[in-house]
């Protein structure tokens, strides 16, 4: 037996893959047999369903004080690319939406030198009553960091007081890769490895779901996408927490890290399969086609995609850093998209409720 029908066999004993089982699937070129388990495995969770959501994306300001080396977005203060949104662009930006059908705003910033925590929390508030409809998924654990070092506030206390203003859910952002090595070569200057996964474990008990990412294809090793994996999987076994796990292709265009080159079609199916197979506790794994090209979007969802996140509108942190795709696109789109591949497309809303089956 070779040792892709042996985890075949495990898989269907229902038994667990190891670290080991995850290196050989990241090694092994027998793309087709992966996608075939990693789609068996879609069967039993979501069948032939493939999700996506109507939202927007929302980011404050990418003027930022850590300077990630994978980051095209970030830049300083008078910079002569630095922005930022007052509450009024944010609300405005946000009505502009609404035609299109929004259910859920995803707001994500730089760093900001001076704005304090309470305009953060203001901002929250403020789109909760102006759309009380609209599910505010915001802020990543290293945004959630900053808020808690510049407001003297724990942790909890910057938690409990933005879902108290009225967040709904965490995306799954600032995770890059969970490895001391890689976050002090890539990103020494914000949360670590720990601080990700304490801050989701609080959210989590605190009622708030969350997303997780992995941003690959720079300087991490094999082991440390494995490793990355594991640790989601065991805080996974914890909480429950994690809706979907979403894997980053690095987009190395205007970035500190330029030489290196953008994943392949063959190395995105292949960490897709990989990371369905080995987060057997997760329900969802999307295929964010803003950076996998919709295209490879397209055959992730027979490689253990089920979802392709959303219409997306205005996106601009991949975009700084060379994508090639729209910056958002339409239902119709979306649809013929999950259409043509023979899935079936369901608008889903944050928390995986079906609003509608195409
Ligand atoms: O945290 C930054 C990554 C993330 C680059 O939770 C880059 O539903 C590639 O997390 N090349 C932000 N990636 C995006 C994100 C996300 C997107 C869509 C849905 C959800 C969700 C989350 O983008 C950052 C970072 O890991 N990133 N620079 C780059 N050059």
């Amino acid at each position: 037996m070779n040792n892709i029908e042996k985890i075949k066999n495990k898989i269907l004993k229902g038994e667990r893959l190891l670290k080991k089982d995850g290196i050989f699937l990241l090694k092994s070129n027998d793309l087709l047999s992966m996608g075939r388990l990693a789609d068996a495995e879609n069967q039993k969770r979501s069948k032939n369903k493939v999700f996506f959501n109507i939202n927007c994306h929302v980011n404050i300001t990418n003027i930022c004080v850590a300077k990630c080396s994978f980051c095209a977005f970030s830049c300083d203060k008078g910079d002569s690319r630095a922005y930022e949104m007052s509450l009024e662009d944010i609300i405005n930006k946000i009505r502009s939406s609404l035609n299109a059908g929004i259910t859920e705003v995803h707001i994500v910033s730089g760093l900001h030198p001076d704005k304090p925590f309470d305009f953060y929390l203001k901002v929250i508030k403020e789109i909760n009553c102006e759309f009380p409809s609209i599910h505010i998924k915001a802020f990543t654990p290293v945004e959630i960091k900053y808020f808690s070092n510049i407001s003297g506030l724990s942790i909890k206390d910057v938690l409990v007081r933005l879902k108290d203003a009225g967040l709904g859910s965490m995306p799954g952002g600032g995770a890059e890769v969970l490895s001391r090595r890689v976050r002090k070569e890539v990103c020494p200057e914000k949360a670590t490895a720990d601080d990700w996964l304490d801050i989701m474990e609080t959210a989590h008990l605190l009622g708030l779901k969350s997303n997780a990412t992995l941003l690959y294809g720079h300087i991490e090793t094999e082991e440390e996408i494995i490793n990355h994996l594991l640790s989601l999987r065991d805080l996974q076994d914890k909480t429950g927490g994690f809706q979907t796990f979403i894997p980053l292709p690095f987009h190395p265009d205007n970035t500190g890290i330029d030489q290196v080159n953008k994943p392949t079609a063959f190395e995105q199916l292949r960490i897709f399969a990989l990371s369905r197979l080995m987060l057997d506790n997760f329900e969802h794994i999307k295929a964010y086609w803003v950076m996998t090209g919709l295209k490879n979007a397209q055959l992730a969802i027979h490689f253990g995609a089920d979802d392709i996140d959303g219409t997306v509108v205005d996106e601009k942190i991949t975009h700084a850093a060379g994508a090639d795709t729209a910056e958002g696109l339409t239902v119709g789109k979306l649809t013929s998209l999950i259409k043509s591949a023979g899935k079936i497309p369901v608008q889903r809303d944050t928390l995986y409720n079906i609003i509608k089956t195409y």
